[in-house]
């Protein structure tokens, strides 16, 4: 409303929920979101990324109570859902993640923006990111990428690992022997880029290269022109597990490379991929 004072969050931007002063109107732009995406994932999502959602529970109810989620997430994997006001400084979003916290939007899209928005919400931050924390390897990685984060601050490598989260965790793509499926929460949580990144023959599909992809710059305003695919989740959480000095020395000796622009090195994917025998 307006005048009333802000949210005054604490020293790492975290707010309390409050869950019962969420409106009805919002409760019912949570379900339509859900519903419309729900019915358009299914045979396109990950599996994991399905089972995660069905484990949360956050069946077309209503914005979850981060504590009801919590209470089945913290068990499984050690992660915790915890609220903020919207997008907090790229160090303090990192020292959540080292600590299993995911910091997720408290608000709700206004109706008038249903179909996009610049800013992550409890839409895009619970439906999109939540269900995969419950899949122990990738909710190894996502910790490990916010370990990587906090030393990458200090060394001024933070636009590398901030790609490295774009084509992943927001618009990764992974092979399985189905096909193509989506696991990256930009898509999921996005109505009109799930048939597009699967579908659409203008982008280009890559498989997934830890150099290449800190070499890819991104627009956050346009669909993506190059999809990363990766074969499975260890393959991000081993990417991450080691000392990334040599490689972050290799990425900087190069020159960045456009959103959709192409490398001699590119072991391109085809739409009908298949995952490898
Ligand atoms: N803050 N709440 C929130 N959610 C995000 O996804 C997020 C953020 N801050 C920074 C950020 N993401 C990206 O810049 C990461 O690449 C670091
Ligand atoms: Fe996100």
């Amino acid at each position: 409303m307006l005048g009333m004072p802000a949210e005054r969050p604490a020293a790492d931007f975290t707010i309390d929920q409050d869950w019962p002063a969420y409106a009805p109107d919002e409760h019912q732009r949570w379900r339509t979101l859900f519903r419309r995406q729900e019915a358009q994932l299914v045979g396109r999502a990950a599996t994991e990324f399905l089972a995660g959602l069905d484990i949360l529970g956050t069946a077309g109810d209503g914005i979850p109570d981060f504590q009801r989620l919590n209470a089945i997430l913290w068990p499984r994997t050690g992660w915790r859902v915890v609220a903020v006001p919207g997008l907090v400084p790229d160090a303090v979003f990192f020292a959540h993640l080292a600590a299993r916290r995911f910091p997720a939007a408290r608000f709700i899209r206004p109706a008038e923006r249903m179909d996009y928005i610049q800013e992550p919400d409890v839409f895009h931050d619970v439906f999109g990111h939540v269900p995969l924390l419950a899949n122990p390897i990738f909710a190894d990685f996502m910790a490990a990428y916010g370990r990587q984060g906090l030393a990458a601050l200090g060394r001024n490598r933070l636009d590398n690992l901030a790609r490295l989260y774009w084509y992943t965790v927001e618009f990764g793509l992974i092979r399985t022997p189905q096909g193509l499926r989506i696991y990256g929460s930009g898509i999921v949580s996005s109505r009109a880029e799930v048939l597009y990144s699967l579908e659409d023959p203008r982008p280009r599909r890559i498989a997934f290269d830890l150099e290449r992809v800190m070499r890819s710059r991104y627009r956050i305003d346009a669909f993506q022109e190059t999809y990363f695919v990766i074969d499975d989740y260890r393959d991000l959480f081993a990417a991450l597990d080691r000392d990334l000095s040599a490689i972050y020395k290799r990425v900087a000796a190069r020159p960045a490379l456009a959103p959709g622009e192409a490398c001699a090195e590119d072991r391109c994917i085809p739409l009908a991929a298949e995952a490898r025998p």
